[in-house]
């Protein structure tokens, strides 16, 4: 049976009643057409340019020489869209008939980028396309930059969730990717006086080519309310939710195409819908915004993604978001997907849930909610069902990070999950007091509920009790992940942990971001490497031939000045042509140490004006840095001011003219990513040690033929291991060095006092040279650092120093810099997130 959602919901936990209106199929015709392949237009230019005309007259309502760029830009879209419908339908009606296992990614996040160039690359149309736009007198590039990417993340999670899903297609793997439809994605950052300010993403206000509603397929979504439980005549005891409100979630369908396979697997996001749009009778009583209060209310719920990157805010809309995605994605999955018919005790043959960091968790108690309320399964039958279909994510270290719902909280908005939770926890406790006898100050830390300083739900260790896996994103994560966050768990069940290093798409984040080199790499080995990235090997031996590494160099120069035309119509930025380019590009937080790469800089600075080094002297560097903020973060927001405030200085003082510069282009997103990452010479990874999960970024710059400069951190540890120590440069602490000193007890004060060129660097900073003499605009980073310093800045500091030096050292001999560049790029082929969704396969989703 498919839950159809009634055109007047009913406030009850029920299914919606039996006379819902069906907008589902309505009946089978039988003309020959009915139910055979649709049919793409042919690859051809004159086939292309004729789906397109047909699209901007009958799907735009205009004609090509009344048309606008947005119509145009819509048309190309959706002509491309015409070529993947038949393998949309054909991969859908294949995937029901074969019944396998299907992954349902559960992510909050996903940070596709734009659309139109991978959809042209997976479908092979880049040329076609190309000649047909000329023929009908437009520029293709403009199309092109037309399009708004969905930014529906902040940082690495979101992106990784995209990478997976376009790994999964590439693979033919059956995937769902769940999700939500944020109305605003990531904020838009511009900068004014030098600081950040948010302008909201309205990235669906010009038409959203890509997305297919399905108003047949929503789903009615429960909250608040109250619980009430009556003992049958057996003596069994049920409990009732008798939810307070109601939403309804509407998907939209996105493609996933795979790599020129005929594939293409389902992003399906939902949007929030009041149940009813407003109410006729207050409305016409003349009190118009309480007749639509409900509908706004409800629609608030997917109406902006949280800008928070890493640090969770415990804010009641968010559960909202996180309960109302999974609920519909599950509702979803179990009535809409598989047959009506289907015996649910086999429900783990057929999905496993991932569940991407702790926001999808609440799926957990959903599931159970399912099982034993609706679908009468006895309790510890639906625990053995529930605990083979979920397996989790963690991508963090950090404690902060680690989400929490208070009990208030939760009971008030799901009190039937709340319930659900505490009987899992009883229960879990139990297993523990039986393996551990006496020891109940472990039960007490292994509780899912902490007690102080409110009680609330450790959402992450509800994950790790119910999900069959929990896996780290890097092997020194994964490890930390075991060892520090929890220890308990892996001593009890050891079993139940695994790593999975993350990865990024090639197609994306190389053969799309970077034609150059992947034409020269094509030219060399063929174009397999594409969906075999471990193919890159194979270019190891052309690390010693000198005329590749010439290609080689000419190819990332064409990247510096692609990159140098962008910034300079984008940003009004005007770049030096021949300047070793040292990008910084992250979400700004502290632990990643944005700070760190300032302070070189501004002692390089130091020394020239100090006339400790001459300008001459100073390998010519152009540093950029890309990072949003989250806008709550106030820290986070100076250190931005201050790299603004170091940038202008330093570009307009002719001491330094040609030698440094620094560029912060605003908005750092997905589509910048792809032009500046394949143009950067160094990549700075520089967090402080057992801070940073993974990091994929650092991935993608080794792919491109970047160097990185690192710490002992995340997958750095990885990629300097198969790259070689002597193409990375490391520096910094490890992490048992860096616990080693917090225990001692770090003093920042004492390490600025004892290095000149530390307290050269931030007396600089502190005298208001960079900010017209303001001593008090720099006054909130500085003391921080002075006083706290909880990353660890400074004890890095020197060393950073040094590393650099080495840095600029190998940089004067371009030969042997090209070939360390050419080795990261044949020995990353690792970094694949096409390897990390077989490790997935083997190790989590078998
Ligand atoms: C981030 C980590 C990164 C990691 C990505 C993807 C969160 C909570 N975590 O190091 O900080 O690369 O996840 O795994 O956003």
């Amino acid at each position: 049976m498919t839950e159809t959602v009634p055109t007047r919901a009913v406030v009850s936990d029920e299914s919606p009643s039996t006379d819902a209106r069906r907008i589902g199929p309505a009946h089978r015709t039988s003309h020959p057409l009915a139910s055979g392949p649709v049919v793409s237009p042919p690859a051809t230019v004159d086939g292309f340019v004729e789906a397109f005309l047909a699209e901007l007259n009958y799907g735009q309502g205009t004609l090509l020489s009344q048309s606008t760029l947005n119509d145009q830009y819509l048309a190309l879209a959706r002509t491309i869209r015409r070529y993947l419908m038949a393998d949309w339908l054909e991969t859908g009606a294949r995937r029901r008939q074969a019944q396998q296992k299907t992954i349902g990614y559960l992510s909050a996040e996903y940070l596709l980028g734009r659309q139109l160039g991978n959809n042209l690359l997976a479908t092979n149309l880049q040329d076609i396309a190309e000649v047909a736009m000329t023929q009908c007198g437009i520029d293709i590039a403009a199309l092109r930059a037309q399009e708004v990417e969905p930014g529906l993340g902040n940082g690495g999670l979101g992106r990784l969730a995209a990478c997976f899903v376009d790994s999964l297609a590439t693979m033919d793997v059956p995937c769902i990717g769940y999700g939500i439809r944020y109305e605003y994605g990531i904020f838009r950052q511009t900068f004014e006086g030098d600081r950040q300010v948010e302008v909201p993403d309205s990235w669906l206000s010009l038409g959203s080519p890509w997305e297919f509603p399905h108003p047949e397929r929503q789903v009615l979504v429960s909250f608040g309310g109250q619980t009430s439980t009556t003992t049958g005549e057996d003596g069994v005891v049920t409990s009732t939710w008798t939810p307070g409100w109601q939403v309804i979630g509407m998907p939209y369908h996105y493609m996933v195409p795979g790599y020129r396979n005929g594939v293409v697997n389902t992003l399906r996001l939902w949007s929030a819908r009041a149940t009813q749009a407003f109410d006729l009778a207050i409305f016409n009583s003349g009190d118009y915004a309480e007749a639509v209060r409900a509908q706004t209310f409800a629609e608030n719920i997917s109406k902006v993604l949280y800008p928070e990157d890493s640090t969770p805010q415990g804010k009641e809309l968010r559960l909202q978001q996180q309960y109302f995605f999974v609920a519909c994605s599950l509702h979803d999955f179990i009535e809409n997907t598989i047959p009506a018919d289907f015996d649910l005790s086999r429900l783990p043959e057929r999905i496993i849930f991932q569940l991407n960091d702790t926001h999808p968790v609440i799926a957990i108690p959903e599931m159970m909610r399912i099982l034993v309320d609706k679908k009468g399964f006895e309790w510890d039958e639906a625990w053995a069902i529930t605990r083979k279909c979920f397996a989790y994510t963690c991508h963090t270290l950090l404690p902060e990070a680690l989400e929490v719902w208070s009990v208030e909280l939760l009971g008030k908005l799901l009190p039937r999950h709340l319930e659900i939770i505490y009987r899992i926890n009883d229960e879990f406790l139990e297993e523990v007091r039986e393996a551990f006898p006496g020891d109940e100050m472990r039960a007490r830390r292994m509780s899912m509920i902490a007690e102080h300083p409110v009680r609330s739900v450790r959402m992450a260790y509800l994950a790790t009790v119910a999900g069959a896996k929990v896996n780290g994103v890097a092997e020194l994560h994964s490890q930390l992940l075991r060892d520090k966050v929890l220890p308990d768990f892996s001593q009890l069940w050891p079993e139940k942990f695994t790593n999975v290093t993350n990865g990024i798409t090639p197609r994306r984040f190389v053969r799309l971001a970077n034609r150059r080199l992947s034409e020269l790499v094509t030219d060399t080995i063929g174009d397999g490497w594409v969906t075999d990235l471990d193919r890159l090997r194979e270019l190891e031996p052309l690390a010693d031939d000198a005329s590749f590494r010439e290609e080689f160099r000419a190819v990332k120069q064409a990247n510096k000045e692609r990159l140098y035309a962008l910034l300079k119509v984008r940003d009004g930025l005007e770049l030096p042509r021949e300047a070793m380019l040292d990008v910084m590009v992250k979400r700004l937080h502290e632990y990643k140490r944005q700070t760190l790469k300032l302070l070189h800089i501004v002692s390089l600075y130091d020394d020239v004006l100090s006339g400790r080094v001459a300008a001459e002297d100073v390998t010519p560097r152009t540093f950029v840095f890309g990072a949003k903020a989250a806008p709550g973060y106030h820290l986070a927001k100076e250190i931005i001011f201050l790299v603004n405030a170091v940038a202008d200085t330093v570009n307009s003082d002719p001491k330094v003219a040609g030698r440094l510069s620094v560029a912060f282009p605003a908005n750092y997103n997905v589509t910048l990513a792809e032009k500046l990452i394949p143009a950067a010479d160094l990549s700075e990874q520089i967090s402080l040690a057992g801070k940073e999960a993974s990091g994929t970024g650092n991935m993608k710059f080794a792919l491109n033929g970047a160097l990185t400069i690192g710490t002992d951190d995340g997958a750095n540890v990885e990629i300097r291991r198969l790259v070689g120590d002597d193409h990375f440069f490391l520096f910094g602490m490890d992490e048992p060095e860096v616990e080693q000193l917090r225990a001692r007890g770090y003093s920042p004060a004492a390490v600025y006092e004892e290095n000149a060129r530390l307290r050269s660097t931030i007396d600089l900073l502190a005298s208001g040279h960079f900010t017209g003499g303001d001593r008090q605009a720099v006054g909130p980073v500085i003391d921080n650092l002075l006083q706290q310093d909880s990353f660890m800045v400074f004890a890095d500091f020197q060393a950073y120093l040094d590393a650099q030096e080495r840095v600029d050292a190998a940089y004067a001999d371009p030969d042997a810099w090209s070939r360390s560049a050419i080795l990261n790029v044949a020995r990353s082929g690792y970094f694949s997130s096409d390897r990390s969704m077989r490790d997935y396969l083997s190790r989590i989703w078998a």
